[in-house]
């Protein structure tokens, strides 16, 4: 892994419904990872947060409507995100990446693969987010980033950072799904997306289905970007997220997944997202996110 780390915040709330998750950024800085990846003898430039549109001053109606919430505000954010990580990138430095909402991994998804042309990617999740404006149930844009990603959805989504599609079904490994909608689950079969959904990780254990997927992915990427999404983890060990789900991955296992990653050392860029610290308990899930990273960064007990 590259010693020198490029931290961008990126106080998104547009792209869900919930307060709060535009705090995320300040949450995970103020949960101290900065001290905690430099502790590890790695050199951290913070570059501060990408400027969001805010939610109740818009001068003009978006030009999305309730199928693609808030479009125009969140294809801007992420066009702008997708610039600062092209820059990370051409500096030989390691993006990693704090939301906001899930809709943030649009614009990393488009700065990080323009050097990776065959990048694969880990999505930590329990959801798919892969859903497009005709299949979502919300209309809102956290629940889509996957699917933009694929080349499916709106054009000023998918067109970011170039019209060709961002990653390939095949270089995808969802890890901790419980939560697919009908439109999630035909378009995993169409494509045949690798799912290790919470009934694998409960039958094989987390030793498994990590090596299973980083395995999967090794020989046939150039680069892997890690996108995790903090409701992947169960509530009870990450309270402060918009859309939690009952019976996810625990602290624990999800320690373990990020050790193996470190050990692997296939990552090439990191995403955490949905913190919301209003709805958390003292800043709890940030704490979690921190620790997460500092093994995933190589901590080591001795
Ligand atoms: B997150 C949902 F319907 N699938 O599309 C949707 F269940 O980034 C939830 O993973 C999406 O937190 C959750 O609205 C998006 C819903
Ligand atoms: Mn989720
Ligand atoms: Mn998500
Ligand atoms: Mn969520």
């Amino acid at each position: 892994m590259l010693k020198d780390i490029s931290i961008i915040g990126v106080p998104m709330d547009l792209g869900q419904e919930r307060r709060g998750v535009d705090m995320g950024p300040s949450a995970i800085r103020y949960a101290g990872v900065t001290e905690r990846l430099e502790a590890l003898g790695y050199n951290i430039e913070d570059l501060g947060d990408i400027a969001i549109a805010p939610r109740n001053t818009r001068a003009k109606q978006s030009s999305g409507d309730e199928h693609l919430k808030n479009l125009d505000e969140v294809a801007e954010a992420n066009n702008k995100l997708a610039d600062a990580i092209s820059q990370v990138i051409e500096k030989k430095r390691f993006p990693l990446i704090f939301g906001g909402d899930h809709s943030i991994a649009i614009g990393t998804l488009a700065g990080v693969t323009k050097p990776y042309k065959n990048l694969g990617v880990i999505w930590y999740d329990a959801h798919g987010d892969l859903n497009t404006a005709e299949t979502s149930p919300s209309g809102n844009i956290h629940g889509m980033p996957l699917a933009v990603s694929l080349g499916l959805g709106h054009p000023s989504l998918t067109g970011i950072g170039g019209d060709q599609p961002k990653v390939k079904p095949e270089n995808i490994v969802i890890i901790g799904a419980r939560s697919l909608d009908k439109g999630e689950r035909e378009l995993i079969k169409e494509k045949n997306i690798r799912v290790y959904t919470m009934h694998e990780i409960d039958q094989f254990g987390m030793t498994k289905v990590m090596n299973d997927a980083i395995n999967y992915l090794k020989e046939k990427t150039d680069g892997v970007h890690l996108s995790l999404d903090l409701d992947g983890l169960d509530p009870s060990d990450a309270p402060g997220v918009g859309t939690p789900v009952l019976g996810g991955i625990s602290y624990r296992e999800s320690h373990l997944a990020m050790e193996m990653l470190s050990e692997a050392d296939i990552l090439t860029s990191a995403e955490f997202v949905e913190v919301n610290p209003i709805l958390d308990d003292k800043n709890r899930t940030a704490d979690v996110a921190v620790a997460l990273m500092g093994s995933l960064f190589g901590e080591k007990l001795c």
